[in-house]
């Protein structure tokens, strides 16, 4: 699965503040169990290794997802929380594609 979401990286770990807390727009694409995000589309396609802020795929192994119920600032926002104690938000475009993510995630 794949598809344009917009993302807030608020934990880096249980007790650690992501230090670039902006939403970014970000071409997601989920394999196996790791989410990987990119500036677009074509970078995804052409290069895997050209992940936003050079980072390493997000393990979703044992993480949870959910509507982030609490978070009013935005619509269609879910949390997706990994092991490591870190935490993302993630925008979709409207409730059907943000049931979508978070039923594939919950899959993995
Ligand atoms: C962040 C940006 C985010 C905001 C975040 C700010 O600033 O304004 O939109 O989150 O607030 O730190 P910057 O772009 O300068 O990094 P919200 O949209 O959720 O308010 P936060 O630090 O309180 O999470």
């Amino acid at each position: 699965e794949e598809g344009i979401l917009t993302r807030k990286h608020e934990w880096e770990a249980t007790t650690k503040k992501a230090s670039n807390r902006s939403w970014d727009k970000v071409y997601a694409v989920l394999h196996g169990n790791s989410l990987s995000c990119y500036k677009d589309q074509k970078h995804a396609k052409q290069d895997p290794h050209t992940r936003v802020h050079h980072e390493t795929p997000i393990d979703l192994t044992g993480g949870t997802c959910e509507r982030a119920t609490d978070y009013t600032k935005r619509p269609h926002v879910f949390r997706l929380k990994i092991t490591n104690g870190g935490e993302y938000l993630f925008q979709a475009k409207d409730e059907s594609e943000m049931d979508f993510w978070i039923q594939r995630i919950q899959q993995v």
